[in-house]
């Protein structure tokens, strides 16, 4: 007789956004199709006893492969960086379709497939980067994306190839609202900080540290504000993402308190390191931190834990931006150092999100279980329309399963499968790493081994966003 299903997890502790319970779970054709006590058995078994089980992440910010000015590039292509996502118990991810200033989305979008293509091992869409809103882009392409399913969009306010005036910020708001997309915004004062990067230049003060102070907690705020106040002129939802600390959360508070629908996301940066992992002095290995928004002082750090538990976040992200440190392309090229302005922005994230939040945030207490698989794999899986193919433990829902392993061991870089060359946690003690992920039922991942062929990931075309606030 043959097997009733392609793979059996039994014994299973399985925590889902809403409900932990004991079970096993049928798979067939990489989907969840039974959920029960004593399932018949299957072509293969894994046993789960002892083990909880969560839907994989859903990574809805990383960078991959993304487009820089060169001798400036991304360790992490599309074949490193789904390999890590996936040793990290990610097995979906949103990296961006970057279009430069003058190029049609579709030719950018066309662009991201090839860099995709043959490459991703795990499952993929992409949000647009919308950084030339002319005409023919907000009121024919923007629609034609959203249908086929790149249904969200980052725009920014910061970054002088990237950053819209305010006029094209409502612009892309309307057309969000016109289709029912979903807009990331990137919210940052660009002539604060050029303001001030200016005068700390002139000052004589290049360390990585002054990347902090020439991007201090007032202009998130200003630019959060300002963001939700379109959001608000417009009457569309919008994310607000890597919020990084207080001033911020109480802009999307205020925003919330007056009924306006404000999604927000958070990074682990903004847990786990502060500006004092710039440099304390003017040490260049500060430059591994540099990220935007910065990391902030430990009092803010609280306030970004508080909201993970109080639900101030819709989702926690990688925003993983992979830059290696002593490289001709990364932070350190050819040795030299460059000053603050001239290091690339952006940290490895996408392995260590995961685990990272499940020691700290779980195991320590800080947060539920259910709201840990809330945050990194439900709510992105609602926000960016994937749920419930995505996101949970479910009849009907893709077999996309981290079996976790909580085991202490200390995270060095040689434990990572991405190709940057560092980890801003070296040396952390972590209580809890995948010993399995599964993607569409298949192992990818066995705590020792990665083993899925490039390639296999499959492009994700995504419906509207499934969600309130
Ligand atoms: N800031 C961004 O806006 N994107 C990538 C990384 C970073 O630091
Ligand atoms: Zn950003
Ligand atoms: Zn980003």
């Amino acid at each position: 007789m043959s097997a009733s299903f392609d793979l059996v997890v039994r014994n299973a502790r399985i925590a889902t956004a809403s409900d932990t319970f004991h079970a096993d779970i049928g798979v067939k054709g990489g989907v969840i199709t039974q959920l029960g006590i004593g399932l018949p058995r299957g072509e293969s078994e894994i046993d789960a006893r002892g083990r909880v089980v969560t839907p994989c992440g859903v990574d809805g910010h990383c960078h991959l492969d993304q487009v820089i000015p060169p001798p400036v590039r991304m360790a992490d292509d599309f074949l490193s960086g789904t390999r890590s996502a996936a040793c990290g118990g990610t097995t979906t991810i949103i990296p961006f379709a970057a279009q430069q200033k003058g190029e049609s989305l579709r030719s950018a979008v066309n662009e991201y497939h090839r860099r995709a293509e043959g490459r991703a091992s795990i499952d993929y869409g992409f949000h647009l980067i919308v950084t030339d809103p002319a005409p023919d882009v907000v009121n024919r392409e923007l629609p034609q994306l959203i249908a086929e399913g790149y249904t969200s969009f980052k725009i920014y306010m910061t970054y002088d190839d990237l950053r819209l005036n305010d006029r094209q910020m409502l612009e892309v708001m309307a057309a969000a609202r016109k289709h029912g997309a979903m807009t990331l915004v990137h919210a940052e004062n660009a002539d604060c900080i050029e303001w001030l990067t200016e005068s700390l230049l002139n000052a004589g003060l290049t360390a990585p540290r002054y990347h902090a102070t020439s991007r201090p907690m007032l202009v998130e705020r200003e630019a959060t504000h300002r963001a939700i106040s379109f959001a608000e002129l417009v009457d569309v939802p919008i994310v607000i993402v890597h919020v990084s600390g207080r001033e911020a959360v109480e802009q999307i508070q205020w925003a919330r308190n007056r009924g306006i629908n404000i999604f927000a996301e958070t990074c682990p940066q903004y847990l786990f390191l502060c500006a004092e992992d710039l440099g304390i002095d003017d040490d260049y290995h500060g430059a591994k931190c540099v990220c935007s928004p910065p990391p902030r002082d430990p009092a803010n750090q609280k306030v970004i834990w508080r909201g993970l538990a109080d639900g101030t976040f819709t989702i926690l992200s990688s925003d993983h931006a992979p830059f290696s440190f002593d490289d001709p392309h990364g932070k350190q090229p050819n040795g030299e150092q460059p000053a603050f302005p001239y290091i690339p922005n952006g940290i490895p994230g996408l392995e260590t999100r995961m685990p990272l939040l499940y020691t700290e945030g779980v195991l320590a207490g800080r947060i539920s279980l259910n709201r840990f698989v809330e945050l990194t794999s439900t709510n992105p899986a609602k926000l960016y329309g994937l749920h419930p193919k995505k996101g949970t433990i479910a009849i009907g829902a893709d077999a996309d399963l981290v079996i976790w392993d909580e085991a202490e061991r200390v995270l060095t870089n040689d434990m990572l499968h991405h190709a940057v060359d560092y980890t801003p946690y070296e040396g952390r003690r972590l209580r809890a790493w995948p010993g399995m992920t599964l993607s569409r039922g298949e192992v990818v991942w066995d705590g020792a081994t990665f083993s899925a062929t490039a390639g296999r990931g499959q492009f994700l075309r995504r419906g509207l966003p499934s969600i309130r606030q």
